[in-house]
């Protein structure tokens, strides 16, 4: 799709960007120190339990599996509950590759919950991926004053030393993991795919590991894919007013000086060359700028060999559609 915008930057009266970083290295630095937190090594895959399966659910379109997996964490261990959907006939002598997605309330909600629009299974099956997803809040609460820990209290570090939004892409990585024990599915060619909080959680995932060939942002804005010295929508004020634990608590220090921080979101972007990365924006989702979210994929671009990055805006709110889904999975096979 077109990108409508043909605006790029420098921009009237905001200042410059900062240049691209020389490596994937060096940007998981930068921006583990400024925003996302440093991710401390290890949470080993130990136990994975089939708990369930189901073959030819949606008439046909996909086999369901569900899985019980126990992350073995210096201090613990952390239990996640996965849902797998997988084209008919994948199997260990034809695997497919998996798109990987963490879902907002529960892993039902995406059969025939009220998510279930986000999650076109059928249409993804027979574009030919499987799709893993696990429920967020069982790697990290969502909650600056959680009743329950995550994930972050099994680490030695202080749990404030990376954010929940770091909890999360750790936990990505680690259905990958899951996924890659899964006969059917072939962990080369994985898709790390977020909308909105979770599209952050993509980015930061991707970045830092390597396994996954594309990376998709959905609507991910502030602190995803937009830029923040591009105003508009929500800023770092806002969003570390409302939301302290997905970052490292020193990032509220830029709240109204977006210009003074050592970063942007381009070189984000950009870090993941190589690879892969995919930015979708929707028109009426002014909260996370989608003219932001182009301007940092047009000045990430010279990161990228030809077709390494990819845009589109579509019509409509907030949301994870088909279209999306479509869209960046024609990305992902180009
Ligand atoms: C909003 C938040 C955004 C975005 C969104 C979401 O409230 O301000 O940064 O993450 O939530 O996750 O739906």
């Amino acid at each position: 799709m077109k990108p409508p915008h043909q605006a790029v930057w420098p921009q009237p009266n905001l200042p410059a960007l900062p240049p691209l970083l020389p490596g994937t290295a060096e940007v998981v630095e930068e921006f583990a120190r400024v925003i996302y937190g440093h991710t401390p090594p290890g949470g080993e895959l130990t136990t994975l339990e089939l708990t369930a399966r189901e073959d030819g659910v949606l008439d046909g379109a996909a086999d369901r599996l569900h899985h019980h997996a126990v992350i073995n964490c210096p201090l613990g261990d952390l239990e996640l509950d996965t849902l797998t959907h997988l084209p008919p006939g994948a199997s260990a002598q034809h695997p497919v590759p998996v798109v990987v997605v963490l879902n907002f309330s529960g892993n039902d909600e995406t059969i025939d919950g009220q998510q279930a629009h986000r999650w076109p299974y059928a249409k993804v099956m027979a574009a030919g991926y499987a799709v893993l997803t696990v429920d967020y809040r069982q790697i990290e609460p969502d909650d600056p004053n959680p009743s329950a820990p995550g994930v972050r209290s099994l680490f030695l570090t202080d749990p404030e030393s990376w954010g929940a939004v770091a909890a999360w892409a750790w936990g990505l990585s680690r259905c990958l993991d899951i996924a890659a024990r899964i006969p059917g599915i072939d962990p080369a060619g994985a898709i790390a795919l977020g909308h909105s909080r979770l599209g952050k959680a993509a980015l930061w995932a991707g970045l830092q590991d390597e396994r996954f060939a594309v990376t998709v942002s959905n609507d991910s804005g502030c602190c995803g894919a937009s830029l923040f010295r591009h105003p508009g929508g929500e800023d770092i004020a806002a969003i570390t007013e409302r939301f302290p634990h997905w970052f490292v608590p020193s990032f509220a220090k830029y709240a109204g000086k977006e210009n003074e921080l050592p970063v942007d979101q381009h070189q984000l972007l950009a870090g993941l060359a190589p690879r892969r990365v995919y930015v979708a924006s929707a028109e009426d989702d002014a909260w996370a700028d989608p003219l932001g979210e182009y301007l940092a994929v047009v000045a990430a671009a010279p990161a990228f060999a030809d077709d390494g990055i990819g845009y589109h805006v579509r019509p409509g709110g907030h949301d994870l559609l088909e279209e999306d889904w479509l869209l960046a999975l024609a990305f992902a096979q180009r």
